[in-house]
């Protein structure tokens, strides 16, 4: 019998073999992959997240959970194609232009992935037209934006006002060390959050999917 709470532990360990034995597993005695994504992995990732954002696990551990989660979804995806299983929504994600730091970012990028959402990941050093379009292509109702450094927190505005110019519709989060609640609001942007497992509360509450 599958035992998805297994899944999910063995996720919560980052015991990447267990994770991808037991997702075999589920998948050959017929269990829906739906089921496995919801009960198994984003279950598990649920925790990590929450452990994170109370202080109880930090980045390397985090990390560990994702490469699990990445083995597990390895096998999953197919299956999850193949039933026609949707992404709850769609995320474009970067760094923006003249900014390099990447590690904040990926760990948004994991941590959404692992709430169910689908994510464009631009990369680092991403213009303002960039975002535009990946956003225009992939019909992401939301677009984050992170910035490390001081003298890049100016793109991101520069992002929110190239998306209100070209007339999409798309909410927008932001955030990284130096962006507090108080910059969004000066610039408009429609969310905020401190860290990767609140931006994903924050990306499903502006999809109204929360
Ligand atoms: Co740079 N760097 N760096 N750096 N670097 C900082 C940011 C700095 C604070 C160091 C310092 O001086 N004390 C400083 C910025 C000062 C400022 O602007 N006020 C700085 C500087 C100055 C620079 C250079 C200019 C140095 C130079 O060349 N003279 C240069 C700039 C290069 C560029 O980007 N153009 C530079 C380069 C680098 C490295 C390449 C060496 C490397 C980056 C490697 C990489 O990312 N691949 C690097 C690093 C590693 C750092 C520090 C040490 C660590 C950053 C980090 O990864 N933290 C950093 C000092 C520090 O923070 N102690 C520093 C861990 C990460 C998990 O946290 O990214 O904050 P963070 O993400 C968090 C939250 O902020 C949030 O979630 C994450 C997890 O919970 N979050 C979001 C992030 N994005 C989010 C988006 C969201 C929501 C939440 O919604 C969309």
């Amino acid at each position: 019998m599958a035992d998805l709470a297994a899944l999910a532990e063995a996720l919560i360990k980052g015991d990447r073999n267990t994770v991808t034995e037991l997702t075999q597993a589920a998948i050959a005695e017929g269990v829906a992959p739906k089921d496995i994504l919801e009960q198994g992995l984003i279950a598990g990732m649920n925790v990590v997240g929450r452990c994170f954002k109370n202080n109880e696990i930090y980045v390397p551990e985090v990390l560990i959970a994702a490469r699990a989660m990445k083995s597990g979804m390895a096998i999953l995806q197919p299956k999850l194609t193949e039933a026609g299983v949707e992404p709850i929504g769609t995320v474009v994600l970067g760094t923006v232009k003249g900014d390099l730091h990447d590690i904040g970012k990926n760990l948004v990028g994991m941590m959404l992935g692992g709430g169910g959402l689908a994510v464009v990941d631009c990369g680092t050093d991403v213009s303002p037209e960039k975002f535009v379009q990946a956003c225009k292509e992939s019909g992401a109702q939301v677009c984050a934006m992170s910035a490390l450094l001081t003298t890049t927190m100016p793109q991101m505005s520069s992002v929110i006002e190239a998306i209100q110019a070209s007339g999409i519709e798309v909410k927008t989060i932001i955030g990284g060390a130096p962006v507090t609640q108080s910059f969004a609001d000066e610039i408009g942007a429609t969310g905020y959050a401190p860290d990767a497992a609140s931006a994903v509360d924050v990306c499903k509450e502006l999809m109204g999917v929360a």
